[in-house]
C-alpha cells in the first residue's frame, strides 16, 4: 500500500539530486537573490546586536498545516444542517474508518486530545504501580500516568536515536513494574522489537506514545499496530491536526470496546452505564478538520521533507552542528527538524537559541530539561537524574527548528548564517 499516495494535487516523488539553490552559502555572501531579507556579513548584522530581524513575522515550530478551506467550510455547513455536533457523529466515524485503514489496524478510537487518549489507554490496560518511560518526552506522557497515581519511572535514552534504550529499561524493572510506554520521539520509532521482548519476558504491558509518529513506519509497517496500543496526537502543532484531537490505534477488540465506553462516561446505550468513564469524545468539527487535512497529508509531508533536506544541507556543513536524520528506508513525516549543537562550540546552545529568536526564528529546546526535572517529578524523585546521563546530554544540546508548509524558503539559509556568524572565530 502506498501510504502517502496523492489525495489531492501532489504526491511524494523522491527528491532526486539537490537543486542548485541548495549549494553552501558562505558567510558574508550577499543573499538577497535567494529571498533572504537581509545580509549576514558580520556579527553586527545579527538582530541580537540591534540589526533588523531577518523575518518580520515569527516562524513557529508548531505552525499548523491547513488543508482545503473550501472542503472544511462545506463540512461545516453540513454539520450545521445536521445539527449533530459531537457524540460519535458521522464525521468522527468516517475519520476513524479512514485512519484505521491508513494505519492498517482494526480499531482507531478518536478522542478529544492526545493526553486524554493516553490516560484512557493506560486505564483500559489496567496499568498500576510503576510504568517505565523515557524522561526525554513531552510532559504529557508522564502526567498521563501521574494523574492516575501511577509512578512514572524514567529510563535513559539512546543518544543516537533519542528513544528508549532497552538496556536502561531493563535496569529500571522492579516487582512493582506493570508496563512500559515507548515514545516514538520526533517520529523516530522506539526500539519496538527489543521492548516487546522485554515486556514478554517480564510479563509487562507495552504501549506507545506515538504523538509524533502519525504516518511513520517501523521496519516497513505503519506505526499504530505495535504493542497493546499506540496513541496519536492531532494537536494544532502536529503536522496532521484536528485543531485538538487524538486517537488510540489497536488490534485488540476488547481494549477498543473498553476505550469506547471509557471515552463516553461508560454509557452502553441510553440510561445504561456499565463502566467508570470520562469525556474523551472528539467533536464533529475536529473530525471535519481531520478529514480535510488527511486529504492533504502528502503535501504536508512533502513540505516537511523539503524543509528537512534544506536544513540538513545547510547545517551539516557547520562544524559542531548536526541535523538528526530520518531513516529513509522508513516512511517518515519529517515533522521535527532537530539539531544538535556540540559542547565544543564557542557559543552555547542557549546563545544560539537567543540569536535565532531575535531573528524571529522561534526555535525551541524541546524537551529540555526532561520530565524528571519538572514538577512534581523533581520533588518526588530528586535523584532520578543519576540514571539519566544521556537524557541530560541530549536535552542540553538540542534545538528544534520551525518547519511546516508555510516555512519561507530562506529559513535554512538564515539559520545557517546566524550559527556560522556566532561560531566563527
Ligand atoms: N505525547 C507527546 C510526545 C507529545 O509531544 C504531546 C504533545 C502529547 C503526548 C500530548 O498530546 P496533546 O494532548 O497535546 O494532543 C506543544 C503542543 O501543545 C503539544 O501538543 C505538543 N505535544 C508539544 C510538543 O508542543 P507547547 O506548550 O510547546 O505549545 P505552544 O503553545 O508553545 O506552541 C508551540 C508553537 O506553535 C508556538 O511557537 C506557537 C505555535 N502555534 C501554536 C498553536 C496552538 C501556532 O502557530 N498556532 C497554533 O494554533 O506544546
Amino acid at each position: 500500500m502506498q501510504h502517502f499516495e496523492s489525495r489531492s494535487d501532489s504526491d511524494l516523488a523522491p527528491f532526486g539530486p539537490p537543486p542548485a539553490f541548495l549549494e553552501p552559502l558562505p558567510v558574508g555572501r550577499p543573499s538577497i537573490a535567494r529571498g533572504i531579507t537581509k545580509y549576514f556579513e558580520s556579527r553586527s548584522d545579527l538582530a541580537l546586536f540591534g540589526a533588523q530581524p531577518a523575518f518580520t513575522e515569527p516562524l513557529h515550530v508548531g505552525r499548523p498545516n491547513i488543508g482545503s478551506r473550501k472542503a472544511f467550510l462545506s463540512h461545516m455547513n453540513e454539520i450545521f444542517s445536521r445539527r449533530w455536533l459531537s457524540n460519535n457523529g458521522p464525521l468522527v466515524q468516517e475519520f476513524e474508518r479512514q485512519i484505521a485503514d491508513f494505519l492498517g489496524v482494526k480499531h482507531c478510537v478518536a478522542m478529544c486530545n492526545g493526553t486524554v487518549a493516553l490516560e484512557i489507554a493506560i486505564r483500559a490496560l489496567e496499568l498500576k504501580g510503576e510504568v517505565i518511560m523515557p524522561s526525554f518526552t513531552f510532559i504529557a506522557t508522564a502526567h498521563a500516568l501521574q494523574w492516575q497515581e501511577i509512578t512514572p519511572v524514567f529510563a535513559d535514552i539512546d543518544p543516537s536515536t533519542h528513544t528508549l534504550d532497552p538496556e536502561a529499561v531493563l535496569r529500571m524493572i522492579t516487582p512493582r513494574t506493570t508496563g512500559i510506554i515507548g515514545v516514538h520521539l520526533w517520529g523516530h520509532s522506539a526500539p519496538v522489537d527489543e521492548l516487546q521482548t522485554i515486556a514478554d519476558e517480564y510479563g509487562l504491558k507495552l504501549m506507545f506514545d506515538a504523538a509524533h509518529a502519525f504516518g511513520c513506519s517501523y521496519k516497513g509497517q505503519m506505526i499504530g499496530g505495535f504493542g497493546e496500543c499506540e496513541v496519536f496526537s492531532f494537536h494544532a502543532t502536529k503536522f496532521f491536526n484536528t485543531f485538538e484531537g487524538g486517537a488510540v490505534a489497536t488490534n485488540n477488540d476488547d481494549l477498543a470496546r473498553k476505550m469506547r465506553l471509557m471515552k463516553n462516561f461508560g454509557f452502553s446505550g441510553y440510561d445504561n452505564v456499565i463502566y467508570p468513564g470520562m469525556n474523551g469524545k472528539m467533536t464533529e468539527v475536529a473530525a471535519a478538520m481531520g478529514l480535510v487535512n488527511f486529504d492533504a497529508i502528502g503535501e504536508f509531508v512533502q513540505a516537511n521533507r523539503r524543509n528537512h533536506e534544506q536544513y540538513s544541507m545547510r547545517l551539516n556543513e557547520i562544524e559542531g552542528v548536526s541535523v538528526l536524520p530520518y531513516d529513509d528506508r522508513e516512511q517518515n513525516n519529517y515533522q521535527y527538524v532537530v539539531i544538535e549543537v556540540s559542547d565544543d562550540l564557542p557559543v552555547s546552545r542557549d546563545e544560539i537559541l537567543s540569536a535565532l529568536q531575535a531573528e524571529n526564528v522561534l526555535a525551541r529546546r524541546y524537551f529540555w530539561p526532561g520530565c524528571h526535572n519538572m514538577q512534581p517529578y523533581k520533588a518526588f524523585y530528586p535523584n532520578a537524574g543519576l540514571m539519566l546521563p544521556n537524557t541530560k546530554a541530549v536535552a542540553d544540546r538540542v534545538i528544534v527548528l520551525p518547519t511546516g508548509a508555510t516555512l519561507p524558503d530562506s529559513a535554512a539559509d538564515v539559520v545557517a548564517s546566524v550559527i556560522r556568524l556566532l561560531t566563527s572565530a
